[in-house]
């Protein structure tokens, strides 16, 4: 494996353009890509991806999912005039063309085929295809959204057919509703499409009603469509990573692709002018980080939108960078989703609950009247794009700047040293410089029976989560310990997924530790891969900062923590799973409510909205 992470990128693709003057499409520009090519220069990533040569994709492969009337209308606008263009252009919403458009599509499709070529043959891991035209809007007979073929839609049918491949899943995190690509599988269950984007109850474009959350996919494939609407413009980081946690991680677990496709879209991002999100682009190193965990790691990042020339470019660079395997900048912001976030994905998570294993126990309220509506939710005057810039010249040094530390780790007053080897050396956890000099927070995880008195401190410097078999008789309630009873019979496949999704990450990102320590005792509960998962999953907090003490008896375990916390996963294949049983998932539940105030990205339990109703309707 020459390199793990592929990157297609040819300049040919910034040679078509608008002609004309069309304010709502003018924003499709070349530059979208060549800028996010130079921040790949600048982060020196380009040199570390192995770069693949684009393609022309063949008309065999155009019309896996287009009519060959529409390629004909495509071919021919080769040679039209602008006028003609013009018009032609005019068929469609929200579409333009030019000469090159045609060879552009072509390239644009063909250079992702390549890439799902590179990942399913074992060339990489993952990779990144930076191209244009983008594709999830597109129709089987029509442009839209500046969508010319349905590249990930193409790829998934593609990649199934020429590997053989029973699931795929396809995250779009792109602002807008890929409506091209449900309306291609929405009777498709080998296919799961998520999309999250913005919707404001039907009123932003494609003011569709298909988009909303009552859209589960129909027939054989009813079930296998997730929209997740935003009915606010604002979500931040807190929102996307709690739709991840809460919605489309525990499905995505349950349904164990084969391969992982992202229509990805950073107009999701902040500074946008379409999506008018505050998502920042370490929030895509996050969302890449957890994506690179389904599927066995076969994951194809693919560009859609994303028009704030620098948020993209900087967020293109962040999920390159996290498929490379860099350890993730802190995720900042509130820990904590909005209301509106909230109510949008417990209406998701309550029309998906007979379909899913994971959510049959969920016994969520489905929100008729979500407090957004009726409201405008006009965005707080247009936040000027240079203004944008500076915010993430700033930003960027902010989150990037992290110094080496080569000492001894300091544990807290309350942790049990006698537990520790006397020689604890973290030689390569990098810790910023800012945290060094304020207080560290500890999250020590216990896999097994540890002594509840191991976690007596308050002082919010250690947080103790202990996951054993059995709850301790004699609890003292505090907001900085936990028990967690999750029993796996070990071997027939785990549950453990779910707990790690719902609870454990959760509660982790939003207590932010600054270092790890994950204790293995001899009589755990949890196997060995849900080990490995939980471990590779936290290292995306702390910056990578994760310190493992396993039992010498293990030394298969210690063999294959060590990969992991090295980055050289041999496999990335954490499964089979099995969904939770009842009494699991009631149990979770009672455990998060009981710690959602003071950690909020908890509370998608359905608790909350639930409880204000209450509140208002008595
Ligand atoms: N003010 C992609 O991001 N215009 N296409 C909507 C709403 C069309 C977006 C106008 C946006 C198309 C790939
Ligand atoms: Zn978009």
């Amino acid at each position: 494996m020459a390199s793990s992470t592929a990157l297609v990128y040819d300049e040919e693709m910034t040679s078509y353009k608008l002609l004309w003057d069309n304010a709502e499409c003018a924003i499709e520009n070349p530059e979208r890509i060549s800028i996010s090519y130079k921040s790949l220069q600048h982060y020196g990533l380009v040199e570390r991806c192995l770069q693949l040569p684009v393609r022309e994709a063949t008309e065999e492969e155009i019309t896996i999912i287009h009519s060959p009337e529409y390629l004909e209308v495509v071919k021919s606008t080769q040679t039209m005039d602008v006028e003609e263009l013009r018009k032609t252009s005019e068929k469609y919403i929200a579409a333009f063309f030019h000469p090159n458009s045609y060879r552009c599509a072509k390239l644009s499709l063909g250079g992702t085929l390549q890439l799902v070529d590179a990942v399913m043959s074992g060339d990489v891991r993952n990779g990144l295809a930076l191209i244009r035209p983008p594709g999830h809007h597109s129709q089987p007979s029509e442009s839209n959204g500046f969508c010319v073929f349905n590249n990930v839609a193409v790829a998934a049918k593609y990649a199934k057919t020429k590997y053989n491949l029973q699931r795929i899943l396809i995250v779009d995190w792109d602002i807008h509703h890929g409506q091209g690509i449900q309306n291609i599988f929405e009777d498709d269950p080998s296919v799961l499409y998520f999309s999250w984007h913005r919707y404001e109850h039907g009123s932003f474009w494609p003011n569709l009603r298909e988009s909303d959350y009552d859209f589960i996919g129909k027939g054989k494939g009813t079930g296998y469509n997730i929209n997740l609407p935003w009915n606010q413009t604002g979500m931040s980081n807190g929102d996307y990573i709690a739709a991840f946690f809460h919605v489309l991680l525990p499905l995505a677990f349950e349904f164990n692709p084969d391969l992982v496709l992202v229509s990805a879209g950073y107009d999701s991002g902040i500074g946008d002018p379409e999506g008018c999100m505050h998502a920042t682009p370490e929030c895509f190193s996050h969302l890449t980080h957890l994506l690179m965990h389904v599927g066995n790691g076969k994951l194809c990042v693919v560009l859609e939108g994303g028009y704030h020339l620098r948020s993209l470019a900087e967020s293109v660079s962040m999920t390159v960078k996290t498929l490379l395997g860099d350890p993730l900048p802190r995720l900042s912001g509130e820990m904590a989703p909005c209301f509106s976030a909230l109510e949008s994905i417990q209406n998701t998570r309550h029309v998906h609950a007979p379909y899913w294993k994971c959510m049959l126990h969920d016994e969520t309220r489905l929100i008729q009247e979500p407090s957004t509506k009726g409201l405008s939710t006009a965005y707080p005057s247009h936040t000027d794009a240079s203004t944008v810039d500076e915010f993430l010249e700033n930003h960027m040094k902010k989150i990037l700047y992290a110094i080496p530390l080569s000492t001894t780790c300091v544990l807290s007053p309350g942790a049990d040293t006698s537990r520790l080897p006397t020689n604890v050396q973290v030689e390569e956890c990098t810790v910023p410089s800012e945290q060094i000099k304020g207080a560290i927070r500890v999250l020590c995880v216990g896999i097994g029976d540890l002594d509840p008195k191991l976690s007596s401190t308050n002082d919010g410097k250690t947080f103790m989560l202990i996951i054993s078999e059995d709850k301790p008789s004699e609890r003292v309630h505090s907001d900085y310990q936990c028990f967690l009873q999750w029993n796996e019979n070990l071997g027939e496949g785990s549950s453990f997924f779910y707990a790690l999704f719902r609870f454990i990450l959760p509660l982790a990102y939003s207590y932010q530790p600054d270092l790890i320590i994950i204790t293995v005792e001899n009589n755990r509960s949890i196997g060995t891969k849900d080990i490995l998962l939980l471990t590779s999953l936290l290292q995306g907090l702390s910056q990578g900062a994760v310190l493992s003490i396993v039992p010498e008896s293990e030394p298969e375990l210690t063999e294959a923590l060590c990969n992991v916390l090295a980055g050289c996963h041999s496999t990335m294949d954490f499964g089979p799973y099995k969904p939770p049983t009842e009494e699991c998932v009631h149990d979770l539940k009672d455990e998060a409510v009981s710690m959602e105030k003071e950690w909020k990205l908890l509370q998608c339990f359905g608790g909350l909205p639930y409880l204000l109703e209450e509140s208002l309707t008595s």
